[in-house]
């Protein structure tokens, strides 16, 4: 395994490099198809604006699993997205729904993994199971990644280098035990160092987001401003990074595209709008137009 660290500058020219094909013969079936689970009382946008971050990303088909009590509002809060009921208890999933979710896996291309989750105690052990079991490439956040912390080896049972964790610093401190100060003193060397002990794609967020692959390629993302730090930013990348996973991307790539995506989006948005008062769900109108311009 190669470990030499490798820096890369996420700009536009690089990450026009990145895009997936587009073929013009392609059809719904070819650009994959995402299963995100998330979602509880509560919660339900941010696993509403994860799929839709996903339409935006290009998939051909997302699916959303969430917990049965709240089915029938996602039926009228989503639309392109499809939904599946599965087992909960009091709007949080229930381990009940593994087994239905395993199988879901079989015909996805990846899986999205936390959004909106909450942090029952049955549900972080549902979380657990979906990582050790499901062997799709898997992008998890937020309510997913707190179900980690304090059991970091869940990730290596995963097949090397098939994982992206998306954590804010916050979320970060809480998965590694350490407090937000020692996250953010070097970022790059801690980002560079996570995902090398666990052979993962650590997208390390925040003004500057690094992504940190268990080769040791470190993507530093060019854009971004402060008008993206308002509730459901996070939810609407996860999305896009699960989008371009469903499209067969490496997921080093995926992930730094789906980070640079997301900032120049909120950076056209703000030359527009400004950087106060910015909602994720504009950023997401925002996406295909961003993508648009860089070719
Ligand atoms: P502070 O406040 O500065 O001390 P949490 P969450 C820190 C869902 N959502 N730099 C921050 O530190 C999510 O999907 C649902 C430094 C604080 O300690 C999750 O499931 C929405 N510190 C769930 O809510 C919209 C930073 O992190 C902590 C930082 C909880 O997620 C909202 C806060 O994070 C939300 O997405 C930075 N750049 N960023 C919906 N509409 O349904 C964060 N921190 O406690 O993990 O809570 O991120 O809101
Ligand atoms: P979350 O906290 O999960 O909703 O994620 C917030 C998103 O907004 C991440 O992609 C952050 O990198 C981004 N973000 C938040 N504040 C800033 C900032 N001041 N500059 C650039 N990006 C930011
Ligand atoms: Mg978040």
């Amino acid at each position: 395994e190669n470990t030499q660290p490798a820096y890369f500058w996420v700009d536009g020219d690089e990450a026009r490099r990145m895009l997936p094909p587009r073929p013009a013969e392609g059809h719904k079936g070819t650009f994959g198809h995402l299963l995100v689970i998330g979602g509880s009382a509560g919660k339900t946008g941010a696993a509403a604006m994860t799929t839709e971050g996903a339409v935006r990303a290009g998939a051909g088909l997302v699916t959303l699993g969430c917990p049965a009590s709240l089915h029938d509002i996602f039926e009228i809060k989503l639309t392109e997205p499809m939904t599946v009921s599965l087992p909960d208890v009091g709007g949080s999933l229930s381990m009940r729904a593994l087994e239905s979710i395993v199988a879901l896996c079989r015909d996805r291309q990846a899986l999205a993994l936390g959004p909106g989750l909450g942090q029952a105690v049955e549900t972080q052990t549902l979380v657990r199971s979906l990582v050790r079991e499901c062997a799709l490439p898997q992008v998890i956040d937020a309510d997913g990644l707190n179900a980690l912390a304090g059991h970091l080896e869940v990730l290596s049972a995963r097949p090397p280098a098939t994982t992206v964790l998306t954590p804010h610093p916050g979320e970060m401190a809480r998965l590694a035990g350490v407090s937000i100060a020692d996250v953010q003193k070097d970022r790059v060397a801690f980002a560079r160092d996570f995902a090398g002990k666990y052979q993962v794609v650590l997208v390390l967020k925040g003004a500057r987001t690094l992504t940190a692959a268990p080769d040791g390629r470190v993507f530093i993302n060019s854009g971004g401003n402060p008008g993206m730090a308002s509730g459901g930013m996070g939810d609407v990348l996860t999305g896009l990074i699960g989008g371009f996973l469903a499209q067969n991307m490496e997921p080093g790539v995926a992930a730094a595209l789906g980070v640079y995506l997301h900032a120049r989006a909120a950076d056209r948005l703000a030359r527009k709008m400004g950087t106060a008062g910015l909602a994720a769900t504009d950023l997401l109108l925002e996406i295909p137009a961003t993508r648009h311009e860089l070719i």
